[in-house]
Order: structure tokens, then C-alpha cells, then sequence
């Protein structure tokens, strides 16, 4: 299997985390790429969006919540809950971290382009109130499943994207457990950077 990534992408890392904590990382080829500009991208998944992953005799899979559905079924179902309130928790907070994390990955395109303040407002209050709502989950950083690591995603693009913005202050609860997190290995491997010439 190959996957396409960009570094700079949260919901990239939720597929390299997942895949990691699944134990399928050594099977999956990583192929670094800016979906702006590679060609090779739009051939295998029309929005030209990464991440996409490209199986072995299979058609390509695109949207991390596909891809992470995918990887959990060929692991035997270790990281999505399959019933009860868990699946539903679980499916609630990757579907909040997506939009949350689509929420700030424009409103750092709207800050760096100088857009004027109204239109970055409602970016901003969702960000914001994604992490005050993430405050109020009951997180542990051990055993995580596809809630605790979709929990993450946000904090970890915050620091990546604004490093000198204290999201921290008055969160110290999702702080301790985003610790917690960052300190796993799949987070260590997955770690947000700027690729070369950005
Ligand atoms: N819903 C998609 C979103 C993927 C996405 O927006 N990826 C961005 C990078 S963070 C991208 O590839 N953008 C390139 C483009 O929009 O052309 C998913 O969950 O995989």
C-alpha cells in the first residue's frame, strides 16, 4: 500500500497515527507530496486531496475517515469501536476534529493571506470552541482509540500552525492529556512540519 501525505495535513497525520498504532505502519509505502502541485495526485483521487491511499489490486481510498475505517478492518477492528456509545463518541469526535481542524487549516490561509477580520472570525470562534468543548471530554492518553487520537489532532495543528499562541491557558485538563499524547510513539513519527520549500 502507498500512502500520500503532506506533512502539514491533520488529516494525514490521523491516517500515519492510526496506521502506526495499528502496527501497519512497516506495510504502508509513505510518498510525501504538496497536493497543490503533484500531478500524480488527481489521477487516483479526483479532488486531489490527501490523504489517499493507494491499495495493492484495489481502487484508491480517499478521506481519512475511509482510510482509518479501512486500516481498522484489515488490523481486525482494534481502533473504531464497532457498537455502543463508544462508536457513536468516537465517530462524533473525528467528525468534530475534522471540521475543527478544516476550520483552522483556513483560517492560517486567511491570517497569512491578510484577510479581513470578519471573515476569520467564525473560523476563529470554531477553533476556540472545539478546544473548550475538548476540555469538557473525559481523555486519557492511554489506550487511546479513534476518539482519543481525533481528540489530539487539533492541539497538535494549534502548536504547529501558531506556536506562540497559548491554547493551554485555562485548558488544563485537554493540555495534560495532549501531553500524554504527543509522547506516544505514533505521534512522535507523525509530527506536523513544514516540508522543504514552504
Ligand atoms: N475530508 C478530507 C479532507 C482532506 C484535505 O482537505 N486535505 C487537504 C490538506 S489538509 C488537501 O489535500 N488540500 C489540497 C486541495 O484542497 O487541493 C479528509 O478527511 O481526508
Amino acid at each position: 500500500m502507498q500512502l500520500f501525505f503532506a506533512s502539514t495535513s491533520p488529516f494525514a497525520r490521523k491516517v500515519r497515527i492510526v496506521a502506526h498504532e495499528l502496527g501497519l505502519w512497516e506495510r504502508i509505502t509513505m510518498v510525501e507530496i504538496d497536493p497543490w502541485t503533484d500531478g500524480r495526485l488527481r489521477a487516483m483521487n479526483p479532488l486531489a486531496k490527501v490523504p489517499t491511499l493507494v491499495r495493492d489490486g484495489g481502487e484508491p481510498l480517499y478521506d481519512s475517515a475511509v482510510i482509518c475505517d479501512y486500516l481498522d478492518a484489515c488490523a481486525g477492528r482494534r481502533l473504531i469501536p464497532q457498537d455502543g456509545e463508544r462508536r457513536w463518541r468516537a465517530l462524533r469526535l473525528q467528525a468534530l476534529a475534522a471540521d475543527a481542524c478544516a476550520a483552522a487549516g483556513r483560517l492560517f490561509a486567511g491570517e497569512r493571506r491578510g484577510e479581513p477580520e470578519p471573515a476569520r472570525d467564525r473560523l476563529a470562534r470554531a477553533v476556540e470552541a472545539t478546544l473548550d468543548s475538548l476540555e469538557g471530554e473525559p481523555l486519557a492518553g492511554d489506550a487511546p482509540c479513534l476518539a482519543e487520537i481525533c481528540a489530539a489532532l487539533l492541539p497538535g495543528y494549534c502548536d504547529f500552525r501558531w506556536p506562540d499562541r497559548d491554547w493551554r491557558a485555562g485548558r488544563p485538563r485537554l493540555a495534560a492529556f495532549t501531553a500524554a499524547m504527543a509522547a506516544r510513539a505514533s505521534f512522535q513519527a507523525t509530527r506536523h512540519r513544514l516540508a522543504a520549500g514552504t
